[in-house]
């Protein structure tokens, strides 16, 4: 390992905060600031009732033209001009428990002109109403309760409006958004010290393989808007895509030795697969959670952790002192299965640093168990006999990747108005594929619900060759 040389280059770069400590950065409701342990008793606005107070987030976000500079770890450095939510970039963590309403003030403070629409979407969550777009000067109010039985877990949220998302996720708008585990779940996560949020990025200024990857083209929207009204101005002298974990160019993440502690991944890329290795032996990495939902039993991950845009995944890891590098790995064993084209090339994550008080050194370790999920009733899993032979709906997604207009399902260009009508309650198979996959995989996701796909629930999968059986 070169640690020793890469060491010195990075200590200048940031240092991860652990969920509770960065508590005062992160907009959480009342009652998930009292779930944290934090001393915050804030004042209820007058005539508001108490309970509806306790469980209430209210966030007010400008969307505004900003500045970004980032310093790369290989001592490059990017700078651009971009949408975001009152100048920073990742937007705010969102903290809320089963049960808050959470409500957005969105001012839209851009300028005129068809890419400064925008919108919210949370993604994961099993809310709707994210279709309402905010047009430039406007400020509309978006009001989502997420239900007491939701599942806990992590998920994000971005804009959403129709050919804007590479654009504006492109551009780095985005924030982790997490329904804190209910007391009496999962007991090894009650210790929100060992909790960290990681929401991931990508910056490209030259090289990007792709032209939708490359910052002043997304951001500039030119499908959009040919005439490219908003200003990038990017200025770089580093070259591919470098990944981001909030904000950074590989931070560096402190953890306590021999302690059992979680790492929440977001894939907030606009268009790449990241695939994360593990944290090297004798680090133990267990996998607790996909896509927002947590695992009935906790296995030690073997493979690394790969990631289609919007997905997530939740892992333990339990490491003796040490300082490792963890690294995004495009391995080409996975080839077979993801394709050759969006994915992020290897290159170092963050730095896992553990060090501090040793606790319980001598005692083997032994994998943490998720005594109790509390999941909704509509999320049990299927039973044999529910399973049909035949696919209710049949979706083949064309994604050819160098011209857009050949994006459409079923040999038919998108039609935002086609409607397929499902009937709540009732489970159906999905048969979905990509249509002429060469190599290009395409993300597959679902607002507002997840599904039962290979075993597990998810909301967001990579599709490339094979019809996958989605329930
Ligand atoms: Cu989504």
């Amino acid at each position: 390992m070169r640690l020793g040389l890469r060491w010195t280059r990075l200590c200048f770069l940031v240092t991860l905060l652990p969920l509770a400590e960065a508590l005062s950065s992160f907009l959480a409701s009342p009652r998930a600031k009292s779930w944290l342990g934090g001393s915050v008793s804030p004042t209820p606005l007058p005539g508001l009732l108490d309970d509806l107070f306790e469980h209430q987030l209210v966030v007010d976000l400008t969307l505004t033209t900003a500045r970004v500079e980032i310093a790369l770890h290989d001592g490059s450095s990017v700078g651009f001009t971009t949408r975001a939510y009152d100048g920073k970039v990742p937007a705010p963590t969102l903290v809320v428990t089963p049960g808050d309403h959470l409500i957005f003030n969105i001012t839209n403070a851009l300028g005129r002109g068809l890419t400064n629409r925008t919108s919210i979407h949370l993604h994961g969550l099993h809310v709707g109403n994210d279709g309402i777009v905010v047009e430039p000067g406007e400020s509309l109010t978006f009001k989502f309760t997420i239900p007491s039985h939701h599942p806990s877990g992590t998920f994000w949220y971005h804009p959403h409006v129709h050919g804007l998302i590479n654009s504006q996720l492109g551009g780095l708008l985005a924030g982790a958004l997490v329904v804190l585990d209910r007391p009496g779940d999962p007991p090894a996560l009650r210790d929100h010290a060992c909790d960290h949020v990681l929401l991931i990025q990508a910056v490209c200024a030259v090289d990007c393989h792709h032209a939708h990857d490359e910052l002043a083209h997304a951001i500039q929207a030119p499908m959009m808007d040919p005439r490219r009204q908003f200003f990038v101005d990017v200025q770089s002298n580093s070259s591919g895509l470098h990944v981001l974990v909030n904000g950074a160019s590989v931070p560096v993440l402190d953890v306590l030795p021999h302690k059992w502690t979680r790492l929440r991944y977001i894939n907030a890329i606009a268009n790449s697969i990241v695939e994360i290795a593990n944290p090297p032996p004798p680090c133990m990495t267990l996998l607790l959670a996909r896509d927002g939902i947590t695992k009935p039993n906790w296995t030690p991950l073997v493979e690394a952790v790969v990631l289609p845009p919007g997905s997530r995944a939740d892992l333990l890891i339990r490491c003796p002192p040490t300082v490792a590098e963890i690294t995004v790995d495009r391995n080409p064993a996975r080839t077979g299965n993801l394709g050759h084209h969006h994915r992020v090339q290897s290159q170092p994550l963050m730095l896992l640093r553990v060090q501090g008080v040793e606790l319980n050194s001598m005692e083997p370790p032994k994998w943490p168990q998720p005594s109790h999920v509390s999941l909704p009733t509509y999320m049990r899993a299927p039973t044999s006999t529910q399973l049909q032979r035949n696919c209710s709906f049949n979706y083949a997604f064309t994604a050819n990747d160098t011209a857009m207009s050949t994006f459409g399902v079923n040999g038919e260009p998108f039609r935002h108005e086609a409607v397929d009508t499902l009937v709540q309650g009732v489970p159906q198979l999905w048969c979905v594929c990509v249509a002429h996959p060469e190599q290009h995989n395409h993300p597959f996701h679902v607002h507002g619900t997840h599904f039962y796909v290979n075993g597990e629930w998810r909301d967001t999968i990579p599709v490339l060759r094979s019809t996958e059986r989605v329930w």
